[in-house]
């Protein structure tokens, strides 16, 4: 174990406030791509290019195929040993620390993938790749199949006609009032802030680190590539989540 990783994991153990941020990074060892990584392409077009409100303006039966593509990957996926390490984390915490310890798990992917690891306490700042949300009277479901089976038809339609949409936060549309809020909390008191798998380059999630570190927390970056916030961190750990994370726990 190197002198990092011990290091991390005992001021893991040590502190009473511990934010994770999370990117599609930690879901790569699960089989689902990333968003800028090598084969995150979809018939050539690139995730920012659709995950806009205007490709759904422009083409809402593409945007929904490419939904229902990562949906059919998510659905093949399981949580990694990344996922399952900050779940445990999470466990250890709130166990050991008799409600003095906190931790919260801030994640930008859409994927379901924390829930199903067994983390409980996740802000989702980028929604969820599960529910939709009706563009004309607004109503909100979840459903965990294609959109195209569950729904016969895509774009799928709301009972009062118009498109459903997923409940995802596209580029250009702010993230939800609540769970940004929740999660500058989280960030402005944390002791150590952890950033796993994400290239720190979508705002305003990316900016959480910097936030904690202003703040004087201790920072980590678990990525196997250098990232923007490798130069602020107390460790950077250079390796995929799905191996390092364990280690921690
Ligand atoms: C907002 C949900 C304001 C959808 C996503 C110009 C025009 C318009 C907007 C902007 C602009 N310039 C800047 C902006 C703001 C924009 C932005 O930041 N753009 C970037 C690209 C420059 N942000 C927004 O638009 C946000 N909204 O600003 O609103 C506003 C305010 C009020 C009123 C109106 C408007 C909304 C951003 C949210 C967009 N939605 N996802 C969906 O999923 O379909 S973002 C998308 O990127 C995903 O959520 C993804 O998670 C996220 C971040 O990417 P990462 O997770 O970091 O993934 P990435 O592929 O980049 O990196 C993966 C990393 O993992 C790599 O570093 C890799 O090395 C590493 N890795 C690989 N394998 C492993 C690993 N790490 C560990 N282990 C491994 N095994
Ligand atoms: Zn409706």
């Amino acid at each position: 174990m190197t002198d990092s990783v011990r290091a991390l994991r005992q001021a893991l153990r040590e502190a009473s406030a511990i934010v994770a941020l999370t990117g599609a990074g930690i879901s790569r060892e699960s089989g689902i791509p990333t968003f800028r990584g090598a084969n995150g392409l979809w018939r050539n077009y690139a995730p920012e290019k659709l995950a806009t409100p205007e490709a759904f303006d422009r083409d809402p039966r593409l945007v929904w195929e490419w939904y229902d593509w990562r949906r059919s990957l998510i659905l093949k996926a399981q949580p990694n040993p990344g996922h399952l390490a900050l779940a445990e984390i999470e466990r250890h915490v709130s166990t050991e620390g008799a409600g003095k310890r906190r931790f919260t798990l801030l994640t930008q992917n859409v994927d379901g993938l924390h829930d199903r690891a067994g983390s409980h306490n996740i802000i989702k700042l980028h929604g969820d790749i599960w529910q939709v949300r009706c563009t004309g009277c607004g109503r909100q479901e979840r459903n965990d199949r294609l959109a195209v089976e569950y729904y016969g038809q895509l774009p799928p339609r709301c009972r009062c006609g118009a498109l459903l949409r997923p409940g995802v936060v596209w580029f250009g549309e702010p993230l939800p009032q609540d769970e940004w809020q929740r999660a500058l909390n989280a960030a402005g008191s944390a002791e150590v802030f952890l950033a796993i798998g994400t290239s720190a380059v979508v705002y305003p999630a990316a900016g959480l680190a910097e936030g904690a570190w202003a703040r004087g927390a201790k920072v980590a970056v678990v990525n196997p590539e250098p990232t923007p916030l490798d130069e602020m961190d107390t460790w950077v750990l250079r390796a995929p989540s799905g191996e390092v994370l364990p280690k921690l726990t």
